[in-house]
């Protein structure tokens, strides 16, 4: 598990995110699609968006983005008492969407890139270390869960 000081930096850099969680959302998801194109399959309301004017125009795009982000965020905040949190999402993305936790990794690590880079001053080497160990964390227990239904993930 994490140290309650590295919680603590989890928390606060997620502090810094959260007025701007549409704009990081949408970033975040466009940049998984850009990086990882075979995550826009799994939508199957955006994987007719082509170019990156497409994309940024889409409000439904950023909705998710904001959706996702928020999501992550109460999970964040659980300090890894997050099951209640986790079953629900770990239940609908390998019953319902299917989707591989590499896909989680993908979209873990373009989190980090984006905080880091928007938020620099604040997100210095120990943040970051806390960060990708919270998120390491919630995946693990998404992997667990996969488990459990059945899903290969
Ligand atoms: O599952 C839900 O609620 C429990 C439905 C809304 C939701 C989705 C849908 C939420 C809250 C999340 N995702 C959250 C979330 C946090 C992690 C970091 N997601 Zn999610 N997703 C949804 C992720 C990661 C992640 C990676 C990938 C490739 N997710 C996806 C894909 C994905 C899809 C296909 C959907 C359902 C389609 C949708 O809502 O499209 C707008």
């Amino acid at each position: 598990g994490l140290s309650d000081q590295e919680w603590q930096k989890v928390i606060d850099i997620w502090g810094k995110v959260e007025p701007d969680l549409p704009a990081r959302g949408q970033e975040v998801i466009i940049s998984l699609f850009q990086n990882h194109p075979e995550t826009q399959d799994k939508f199957d309301k955006f994987k007719n968006l082509k170019s990156m004017d497409e994309m940024r125009s889409s409000e439904e795009l950023k909705k998710h983005g904001t959706t996702v982000l928020t999501a992550l965020g109460k999970i964040l905040k659980q300090k890894g008492n997050h099951e209640a949190e986790v079953t629900p999402l770990a239940q609908s993305h390998a019953n319902k969407h299917k989707i591989p936790i590499k896909y989680l990794e993908f979209i873990c690590e373009i989190i980090v890139g984006i905080i880091a880079e928007k938020y620099a001053a604040d997100f210095g080497p120990d943040s970051q270390a806390a960060m990708r160990k919270a998120l390491e964390l919630f995946r693990n227990d998404m992997a667990s869960k996969y488990k459990d239904f059945g899903f290969q993930g």
